[in-house]
This record gives structure tokens, C-alpha cells and sequence, in this order.
């Protein structure tokens, strides 16, 4: 298979997958998603202990370089998504998100599912922008260390986390020094970049209503963000733990710059939100087409082969 990925011994057939949050609340979304021959696993919406509904609406505007969103966390409640991994999905990987709205809510979600039959892939959000008074995780690397070490103490099962955008050398080398220390199944990075802005100059007006406005930021515009994480990640961590590249995907090019930055499985936000399931198969045809172009037959002839001047 010229698409396929590996992450904790578990194969994937296709790279491609929504990114978590979009397409992904209610059981029939994530059906729709693996019902598609163009996608190769699906993340679940991060869960919480309780249902959420999330913050006021709008929280999701959408605008020509990208979007921002404050939706706030709704979910269905972590029993209806570990109800729903657990179950058969006719051989493709389903991967369980968990939010960490508290330090022991998450440790408890994490024994719930290490106590539970689902023998997948979790993935850890460290990175929710957009619950007020709760910052995010990963932003802090000291809660971040003692966090991975209560969690690795009981939980042996594939767990990855799901990171936000770094900026600087100082924290891609902290924050990878951190997760070297733990046998993590991957990393997904990013999530949207924090509490950004957008302004309507014709309303004079903010788009979103939570926050005043404020939202994490997805789309074309945070590629180049997006690519530098996942590049500078690479580079950085253990070739054990696999990567999950996230962030600004459009077309079959923006997903073969992720897997020449390192990526092994590619998601896709803002733009499955824009245009739905359909856009997968464009997705996996592009890509294809310019492997071919170039002569690539698997994508492992060039994930990770990025060129440096
Ligand atoms: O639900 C959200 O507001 C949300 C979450 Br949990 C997240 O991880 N990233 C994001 O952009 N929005």
C-alpha cells in the first residue's frame, strides 16, 4: 500500500483523518468519517466526565485564510466515546480523545479507559484553548512533566497527546525533552493557535461571541506554523513516537509538506468543516498525483526528507 501508517504496532490503511473537533461529536459523524475509503482512522471530539454543551453561539466563524473558534469542549460525555470506540469498526483504528479540564479528571478518564476492553489508540489533549480560567496544559512544562508521569504510572495501553503550536526553539527542545521521558504511541500537532482575534472592520465588530471574541485559530493561514511544529518535533523525538500532522490542509500539497516535515498520519479542520467528507477523496487523489509527478511509489520514500539549505 503506498499510503499507510504504523502507530503503537497498529496499522493504518490511508494517512488521512478528521482533526479532532470537527466532524466528530455524535457517533453517526464518526461512522460517516470511517465509512469513507479515503480516510484511514478517526479522532473522536476530546471528552470530558460530563456532557458539555460548550460556550454561547456563534463560536465557530470561518473566514478566507483560515477560522477561530472558542466551541468550548462539547462533547457527548467520555462514556458515549469510549462506548463508541470500543465497539467493532471492521478493522479501522478509531482514536479516543480525552480532554484534561482537571489534572485528576483526566487521570480519571485515562484509568477508565486503561480498566475498559478498548485495546486503541488514545490521544491526551493538553492544548484546549478555549475553556475560560482553564489555560492551556502544554504551555506549561512543569504541570505537563507531572501530569505524563501520574498518567504512564497505570496507563500502558497506545497514548498519544495532542499539542499546540510552539514558537520558539527553547520550547519545541523543553517540550520534547518532556515527552522523550515517556513511551507515548505519538504526538498530534497542532491544535488551533490560542486566542487569536479576527475583526469585521465593517461591523467594527468581533465574529465569535465567547471570550470577547478571542479563539483558537485554524486553517490555510497556520500552515506554516503547523509544519514547523511538526518538522521541529521530528527532528526532536524518539522515532517511536509517530506523528499525527495537523494544521492548515487544503489540498493534496499541504499534506505531502506534512509528510516531508515528518508526518505520518495527516488531519484535516477547517477545511472538512468547509467542505464535508467529500473532500478526503480530492485529498488522497491530489496527493497521489503528485507522488506520481515526482515518482514516489510509498510515502516512505520521502516522510521526513524535508531539504535544508
Ligand atoms: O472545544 C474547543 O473549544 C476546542 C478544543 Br477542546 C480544542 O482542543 N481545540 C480547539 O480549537 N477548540
Amino acid at each position: 500500500n503506498r499510503l499507510h501508517a504504523t502507530i503503537a504496532d497498529i496499522n493504518f490503511e490511508g494517512i488521512l483523518a478528521n482533526a479532532s473537533g470537527v466532524h466528530c461529536q455524535t457517533k453517526e459523524e464518526l461512522a460517516e468519517l470511517l465509512a469513507s475509503p479515503y480516510v484511514a482512522t478517526a479522532v473522536t471530539k476530546s471528552s470530558t466526565k460530563e456532557v458539555r454543551t460548550g460556550n454561547p453561539k456563534p463560536s465557530y466563524y470561518e473566514f478566507e485564510q483560515g477560522s477561530i473558534n472558542s466551541m468550548g469542549l462539547p462533547n457527548n460525555g467520555f462514556d458515549y466515546y469510549l462506548d463508541y470506540v470500543s465497539q467493532d469498526h471492521s478493522q479501522k483504528p478509531v482514536i479516543l480523545s480525552v480532554a484534561s479540564l482537571s489534572m485528576t479528571e483526566g487521570i480519571e478518564l485515562l484509568k477508565r479507559v486503561q480498566d475498559s476492553d478498548f485495546q486503541g489508540i488514545t490521544e491526551f489533549n493538553l492544548s484546549c484553548p478555549n475553556v475560560v480560567g482553564k489555560p492551556q496544559v502544554a504551555y506549561d512544562f512543569e504541570t505537563t512533566h507531572q501530569i505524563l508521569t501520574e498518567v504512564f504510572k497505570f496507563f500502558k495501553k497506545p497514548l498519544g497527546v495532542k499539542l499546540p503550536p510552539y514558537f520558539d526553539f527553547a520550547h519545541f527542545d523543553q517540550m520534547a525533552d518532556i515527552l522523550n521521558q515517556f513511551p507515548l504511541s505519538h504526538i498530534n500537532s497542532v491544535n488551533s493557535i490560542g486566542n487569536g482575534l479576527y475583526v469585521d472592520v465593517e461591523t467594527e465588530a468581533s465574529v465569535i461571541k465567547p471570550k470577547k471574541g478571542f479563539g483558537g485559530l485554524g486553517g490555510a493561514m497556520i500552515l506554516p506554523t503547523a509544519l514547523a511544529n511538526v518538522r521541529a518535533f521530528r527532528e526532536r523525538l524518539n522515532p517511536d513516537i509517530k506523528i499525527i500532522g495537523t494544521g492548515g490542509v487544503t489540498s493534496g500539497e499541504e499534506v505531502f509538506a506534512h509528510i516531508l516535515c515528518g508526518a505520518d498520519l495527516v488531519s484535516v479542520g477547517t477545511e472538512l468543516q468547509r467542505q464535508g467528507i467529500g473532500l478526503f477523496e480530492k485529498l488522497q487523489h491530489e496527493l497521489l498525483m503528485i507522488m506520481n509527478e515526482k515518482g514516489y511509489q510509498s510515502i516512505d520514500e520521502f516522510k521526513g526528507q524535508l531539504k535544508t539549505m
